[in-house]
């Protein structure tokens, strides 16, 4: 029987090196055929704490909310005779950009604009967040985008999205929508394997190694070591435009640094069960210094 060797270029995830090996890595389970079967997809849900469904959504549709965001950006941030829906870097952010995702920088205008808003009106989403969470959802305002690019050595900590949404209930499940095609090296999320919930140890030697020494929520940025220490691999997939995943408030989850000429772009919908207390931190449009 002949075996397949996925090799990888050298990865990190916010500057710290990760080695691809199996010890560390694992690859996400692919739950597209379970759609229309509820208690099925409810089941693996259960199971996994995530799914991943490929082409979810139309390609077209999502490279041209992909073209939408970085047709935004100044002069310069794009390598130059390319088009903005491939999104390509330049090597360079152009000077006086202001900060990631406040208001006057595209990621602030983009999580506002129709199209993105229009993705959290889909009846595709609706459907599975409806099954998932038996009953009516609704979609929260609060949309999250994440752009980074080579170099930065940005992307995101080790965390549970219920650690920045306590003040309201956890029955909700996160989107995560790459908006183009997204290989691991291209900064894809990735989930910690098993959805049971670390130990009180565990969260404490994780947070002993955390760049933001003055923020709880996130556990590290050091996925290497949260894998080592939990002895949980960390689930990866390649994505392509279209696909996405949805998870539970309680799954950790990163990501990877952005290592190739395309940008990473995401958007987070989150869909919490219609009645249900709402974090108030999650009812106004996302901006990145809006403290949530
Ligand atoms: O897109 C990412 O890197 C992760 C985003 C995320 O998990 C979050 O904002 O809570």
């Amino acid at each position: 029987m002949s075996t397949t060797t996925i090799v990888k270029p050298d990865l990190s995830s916010n500057g710290q090196a990760i080695a691809f090996n199996d010890k560390l890595f694992a690859p996400m389970r692919d739950s597209s055929g379970l759609i229309g079967d509820a208690e099925a997809l409810r089941a693996r849900f259960r199971e996994d704490g995530y799914l991943l469904l490929r082409g979810v959504l139309e390609r077209e549709r999502v490279l041209s909310l992909r073209e939408n965001y970085f047709a935004r950006l100044p002069e310069g941030f794009l390598k130059p005779g390319t088009s903005a829906a491939e999104g390509l870097f330049s090597g360079l952010a152009p000077d006086g950009m202001r900060a990631y995702g406040t208001s006057g920088h595209p990621a602030y205008a983009f999580a506002r604009s129709a199209q993105l808003h229009a993705l959290s009106e889909d009846r595709a989403l609706y459907g599975v967040a409806e099954t998932l969470l038996d009953g009516p959802v609704q979609p929260l305002v609060r949309q999250i985008v994440r752009h980074f690019h080579a170099g930065s050595g940005k992307a995101s900590r080790a965390h549970t999205d219920y650690d920045y949404m306590s003040q309201g209930s956890d029955k909700l499940v996160t989107f995560w929508i790459p908006l183009g095609d997204c290989p691991l090296e291209a900064g894809a999320l990735v989930y910690l394997d098993r959805p049971e919930p670390l130990s009180a140890d565990h969260l404490a030697l994780l947070r002993l190694v955390n760049d933001r020494e003055d923020d709880t929520r996130p556990l590290s940025h050091d996925l290497e070591w949260t894998a080592r220490m939990t002895e949980r691999r960390w689930l990866w997939a390649d994505f392509q435009a279209g696909d996405l995943t949805v998870h539970s408030p309680h799954l950790v989850h990163a990501s990877l640094d952005t290592t190739t000429e395309a940008m990473r772009l995401s958007a987070d919908l989150r869909f919490q069960r219609s009645g249900e207390a709402i974090d108030p931190r999650w009812t106004k449009p996302w901006a990145a210094d809006d403290g949530a």
